[in-house]
């Protein structure tokens, strides 16, 4: 069995199927990492686009720019599109990158399992795309509420949402594999001395969020198999006229739906929890509080589903109940917030792009959480349900809180991904362009909802006082893609000829910045004594110093000596994750027109499958030559 990678064909033979079938066969964190973000900036902006169609016709009253169909198939898509294909997979393609060299691994555990959850992802969100070519788009909302996704005699039957279901559990099997690799990676491959105590905070939310996947997924699968079989064989689980009861959705959806919204954010927290140390140049404030707050709020994410629920008539004391719940979640939110405030207190900041993400997000998600605490009071909620108050409420979380923390990621780990630096004045445009748009976009909806827009309706009558604030709302809009353009530009120019980073530009803490960038494929030629939760700062620095001045950023940490390097075993390139990935998809789309073309469905289906056991096996016998 190999004990390193291939050898790598010298540069002068290498062609493109070259690279291309290199990195369709990679089993290597770092690439599999890199492809998750690639692939889900590409869905960014795809729904981004969705976005603007969306506040294009919303722009003016009684605009007729979209139809109310299309309308409703770009809200789905829109939203679907950056909790599953967007937030999620940057969360996971930061985790992949990062996590194995901040507990200082040569890899994740299972590294076949790992690019096997990128493929998935990636046919998953071709698959629920793939819709608009060949079928129609899911169009019930991202919450694909019952009896309207039921089709129970509402809507014309078409098979969108049977997209959405298939799609979402592709999208599940992977994630779920994916936790299962962090959760494995993060208990047994963390380097000698690395205590869980020890253990940086990126990680510790990373962890969490594996286990929120784990223990939420199974709601929404069990959920959207039962609306499969409400859709497409008469059964009754969701539809009153037949005996079933549309309120069960509901719980099996926020039942996941809830935690989901911390999968989405508890990474964030995480990056924050990076960055707000090694900008002021001080150890985090709060370690233990940090890192407990996020188990707490895992537990907790739990309890508060039915907060999405209260004007359903569950009655008062369900309601009372799920109040107070919701209201506990604020305190281990407000624990963090104050930690991060007091590891900036009397820091000696060193304002880059990230600290300006991290600092707007403290900002942007303190607003987003205190109108999360209003929507908590069920008499508010009654009043500002279903109006553009809630996505005010939510895009301030999702917005202000885990994209500006991911953009804040992006400054911070670009250089040790590709080794070089993104540009600080393109940055800080970017920022400002981002800062000023989404304020603009989300404030108002605040207002609006106050004065009674309702949310998820194509259009409005002019003369209600809603055409001032929605234009202006458009106008944030552009500029936030404005914005999303720069960081592209400043991404591809970064690659051609941005400043060489060095190991080390920052004057990190985690383990991340004692190798070069970007890392060799086995990660590490030799790893610092771990005796504190700041392995790197006491290499440069020694235990006891908290403060120094910046040293040149250039000589920090160099580990890049000419050397052999040590006989490492990693595992050897495979194709079965793909082939694996693709039988599941091809089975799905069996799936999909079964009701209307039994035979080659049916057909699809059994090639499908057998395709997937093909793979297991070849997975299987690649492990026993292994
Ligand atoms: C203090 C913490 C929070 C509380 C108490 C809270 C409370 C609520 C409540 C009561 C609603 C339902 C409003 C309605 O539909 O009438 C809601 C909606 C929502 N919240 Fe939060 N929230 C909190 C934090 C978050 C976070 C951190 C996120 C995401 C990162 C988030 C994302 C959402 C989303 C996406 C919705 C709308 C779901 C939909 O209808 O499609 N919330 N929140
Ligand atoms: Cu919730």
């Amino acid at each position: 069995m190999a004990t390193t990678a291939v050898p790598i064909p010298q540069v002068g033979e290498r062609r493109w199927w070259h690279t291309a079938w290199e990195w369709i066969t990679t089993v290597d964190h770092k690439r599999i990492g890199i492809m998750y973000i690639v692939t889900a900036i590409a869905f960014f902006v795809w729904g981004g686009i969705d976005a603007l169609l969306i506040r294009i016709q919303l722009a003016q009253a009684e605009n007729t720019f979209l139809s109310p169909q299309v309308y409703n198939e770009l809200f789905t898509m829109h939203g679907t599109t950056m909790v599953f294909l967007a937030i999620m997979p940057l969360n996971a393609g930061l985790g992949n990158f990062i996590i194995p060299l901040m507990v200082g691994a040569n890899d994740m555990a299972y590294p076949r399992l790992n690019a096997l959850g990128f493929w998935l992802f990636l046919f998953g969100g071709i698959f629920l795309n793939s819709s608009y070519l060949i079928g129609h788009p899911p169009d019930a909302g991202w919450f694909a509420y019952a009896p309207l996704s039921a089709n129970g005699g509402v809507m014309p039957k078409t098979n969108a949402m049977d997209f959405w279901v298939l799609g979402i559990n592709i999208l599940g099997v992977s994630s779920i594999l994916g936790s299962i690799n962090f959760i494995v990676t993060v208990f047994n491959l963390r380097a000698p001395g690395m205590k869980f105590n020890r253990m940086p905070l990126f990680v510790w939310a990373q962890l969490v969020v594996a286990f929120l996947v784990i223990f939420s997924f199974p709601s929404i699968t069990v959920a959207s198999v039962l609306l499969y079989f409400d859709r497409n064989f008469g059964t009754a689980f969701f539809l009153p006229e037949r005996g079933g009861d549309p309120m069960l959705w509901q719980h099996l959806f926020w039942f996941f739906g809830h935690p989901e919204v911390y999968i989405l954010i508890l990474p964030a927290f995480g990056i924050i929890s990076e960055i707000f140390p090694v900008f002021s140049r001080k150890p985090i404030f709060g370690y233990a509080f940090i890192a407990y707050s996020s188990v707490a709020i895992g537990f907790l994410g739990f309890t508060v589903w039915a907060h999405h629920m209260f004007s359903v008539g569950m009655g008062p004391w369900a309601n009372a109940a799920f109040s107070a719940t919701s209201l506990m979640i604020s305190i281990p939110t407000g624990v963090k917030i104050f930690n991060w405030l007091a590891t900036l207190w009397g820091g000696s900041l060193n304002f880059k792009t990230p600290l300006y993400y991290g600092v707007a997000f403290i900002f942007l998600f303190v607003i987003g959480g205190i109108t999360g605490v209003m929507l908590a009071l069920p008499p508010l909620d009654y009043q500002t349900t279903d109006t553009y108050f809630v996505v005010g409420h939510f895009h301030y979380v999702l917005f202000g809180g885990a994209i500006f923390a991911i953009f804040a990621g992006f400054y911070y780990w670009w250089p040790k991904m590709f080794g070089r630096m993104l540009s600080e004045r393109l940055g800080i445009w970017q920022f400002w362009l981002m800062f000023i748009g989404m304020n603009l976009t989300f404030m108002p909806m605040h207002y609006l909802g106050m004065i009674g827009m309702p949310r998820r309706t194509w259009t409005y009558d002019s003369g209600l006082g809603f055409e001032f604030w929605n234009l202006m709302e458009t106008i944030g809009a552009l500029m936030i893609a404005l914005s999303v353009s720069i960081f592209i530009l400043n991404a591809i120019l970064s690659r051609r000829n941005g400043e060489i980073a060095g190991n080390d530009p920052w004057d990190g803490h985690t383990l991340e910045w004692a190798t070069t960038s970007p890392p060799p494929p086995h990660n590490f030629d030799s790893l610092p004594v771990i005796r504190t939760r700041r392995p790197v700062w006491d290499l440069k620095y020694g235990e006891a110093q908290h403060f120094t001045k910046p040293r040149d950023a250039k000589a920090a940490g160099s580990t890049d000596e000419e050397h052999t390097p040590p006989s490492i075993h990693l595992p050897p390139p495979s194709f079965y994750p793909i082939v694996l990935a693709f039988g599941l998809t091809m089975a799905a789309y069996g799936l999909l027109y079964s009701s209307v073309a039994f035979g080659p469905s049916l057909t699809a289906i059994i090639v499908g499958i057998s395709i997937v056991f093909v793979a297991i096996a070849g997975l299987a016998s690649e492990a026993a030559r292994d």
